[in-house]
């Protein structure tokens, strides 16, 4: 059976004294994960899916290794999420018991199911990993232009297929030491910055938050490669020209990389003006996980997202359904990919599953959604999104209407309209445009950023608020958002 169905981690199959996974003050070998995650894999066996409380940790870690290795679809939770946010993911993805470590205060939602503690030592012999590629590993959350987020499947199939893409792009091996602080409830941090290095045999250092110390102090003390967002790499180009130690660590780094939003070109050249070495820009989503990447060793390509993965094809459709088929650098079409590592649907949402895909979610192509040219040399450079109302801040994506819904809920708010604005070091920040209940005492400073980071996430709340005597309207009396007033 193994046979057919190869391991997600094969270092856990057989285990030894190797590092695996460092976080804070938790440290763990492959033989010491093994343990701990095969205990716990030997709790989860018989469930149908288990939610995470994905704080930055060692634990967090363990808990989803234990799921993959149960073969128990995990839905890793955003421990910040508000109230409505948390609501909305337990109700869609029932799971039958969270996973979360020991001190983890979990709010009041959480209450209702069974609590796993997810403990760093354990008897477990490591857990038969014998389950069908095409069954779920994991659910992931993320923003449509509306409604509420959508749970992504992602199968194991496309959860090896692209971390092995990814690693034969960057040769990517059991002795890269990867270093990173991102979030571990979406996939850049999860999928690549986690399960990656497991699934080589490698290590992970997590920074618990991100700082340009721990970036210094991690990767001058051993570590091969850095993975952000970035806001990351912009706030580390702002650190360095004072701080020879981290110009030091990121010159001695085998491979920087970026992803999840556009590293502007600004950033690039401050980092190789300081440090000599290029950052790596790929390009994927929540629904295709990697689809291209700059290859590293290659030239420089500052402003592209370089070519595609092995494995995974792209296409560039113009407005009219047909098929690009030149690389003149100026002609704009829509991305759509097809590959082993595309999702296998969202969750409960045949639908919007449908929609997604030109010709189906088996064997379609995928429209993401984004748009982009294709260079002479094949290179792909985004170049904007379909949709104005997804916002990109910090990496994270975010609807427009998620936060107007949120926004409306608020006594104080008689209309809202959401959009978002260039901002150097978040990439975009999200404006709010609000009339007010009453124009004579409208909410107060942060009163409405409070409400939606309460309601929905930190990261979702408004950046600026503007308030308005009416919002820009059309006969029909639907937002024109482009005739809002430039802040
Ligand atoms: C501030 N805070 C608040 C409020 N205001 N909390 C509650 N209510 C408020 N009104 C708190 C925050 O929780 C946080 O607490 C602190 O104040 C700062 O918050 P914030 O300003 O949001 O953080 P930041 O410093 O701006 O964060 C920048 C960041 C972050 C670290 C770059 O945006 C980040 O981690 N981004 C990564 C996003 C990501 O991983 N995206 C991947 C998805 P405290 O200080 O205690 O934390 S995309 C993806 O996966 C695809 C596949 C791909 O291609 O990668
Ligand atoms: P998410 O749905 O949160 O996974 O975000 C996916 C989106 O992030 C993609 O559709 C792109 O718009 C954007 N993205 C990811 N990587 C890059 C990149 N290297 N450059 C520009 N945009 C990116």
């Amino acid at each position: 059976m193994s046979a057919l169905f190869p391991p997600l981690f094969p270092a856990l199959a057989a285990p030894t004294d190797r590092p695996a996974l460092r976080c804070g003050p938790d440290s763990l070998s492959y033989e010491e994960l093994a343990r701990a995650a095969g205990a716990l894999a030997a709790r989860l066996a018989g469930s149908r899916r288990v939610a995470v409380w994905a704080v930055p940790t060692a634990r967090t870690a363990v808990a989803v290794v234990a799921a993959l290795l149960a073969g128990v679809p995990a839905v890793p939770l955003n421990p910040r999420s508000g109230e409505r946010e948390l609501a909305h993911v337990l109700g869609d993805s029932a799971p039958d018991a969270v996973l979360a470590g020991p001190g983890d205060a979990l709010p009041a939602p959480l209450d209702a199911l069974p609590r796993i503690d997810v403990e760093l030592d354990g008897p477990g012999a490591p857990a038969p990993e014998a389950v069908d590629p095409e069954s779920t590993a994991l659910v992931v959350y993320t923003s449509g232009t509306t409604g509420p987020p959508k749970g992504v499947l992602l199968s194991r199939r496309a959860v090896a297929a692209s971390l092995d893409a990814l690693a034969e792009a960057w040769a990517w091996t059991a002795d890269d030491v990867l270093v990173h602080g991102l979030p571990l409830f979406h996939v850049h941090g999860l999928v690549l910055g986690i399960l990656g290095p497991l699934r080589r045999g490698g290590e992970v250092r997590h920074l618990g938050a991100f700082s340009a110390e721990g970036v210094a102090r991690e990767l001058g003390g051993g570590g091969t490669m850095l993975f952000g967002v970035p806001t990351m790499y912009h706030r580390l180009a702002d650190a360095l020209p004072d701080d020879p130690a981290l110009a030091g660590a990121m010159a001695g780094a085998r491979l920087l990389v970026s992803g999840s939003a556009a590293l502007p070109v600004h950033d690039h050249e401050r980092i190789a003006a300081a440090t000599g070495r290029t950052v790596v820009e790929r390009y994927g989503m929540s629904e295709t996980l990697m689809n291209t990447s700059v290859r590293p060793g290659g030239p420089p390509r500052p402003g592209t997202v370089g070519t595609p993965l092995p494995g995974v094809e792209v296409r560039l459709v113009e407005e009219d359904g047909s098929v690009l088929d030149g690389s003149d650098g100026e002609t704009v079409g829509e991305v759509q990919v097809r590959g082993p590592n595309l999702f296998s649907g969202y969750l409960n949402r045949p639908e919007a599953t449908a929609e997604a895909f030109d010709g189906g979610p088996a064997g379609g192509w995928f429209r993401t959604g984004d748009m982009a040219v294709r260079e002479s040399d094949g290179t792909i450079r985004l170049v904007g999104r379909k949709a104005t109302d997804l916002i990109k801040s910090g990496g994270y994506k975010i609807g427009a209407g998620e936060i107007e819904n949120a926004l409306l809920d608020h006594p104080g708010v008689r209309e809202a309209a959401v959009t978002g604005e260039p901002d150097p070091d978040l990439g975009e920040r999200i404006v709010a445009w609000v009339v007010p209940a009453d124009p004579s005492d409208p909410p107060a400073d942060g009163e409405l950023a409070d409400h939606v980071a309460r309601l929905l996430a930190p990261h979702k709340r408004p950046r600026t608020v503007r308030l308005l005597d009416a919002l820009p309207r059309n006969d029909l009396g639907k937002v024109l958002k482009k005739r809002l007033p430039r802040g």
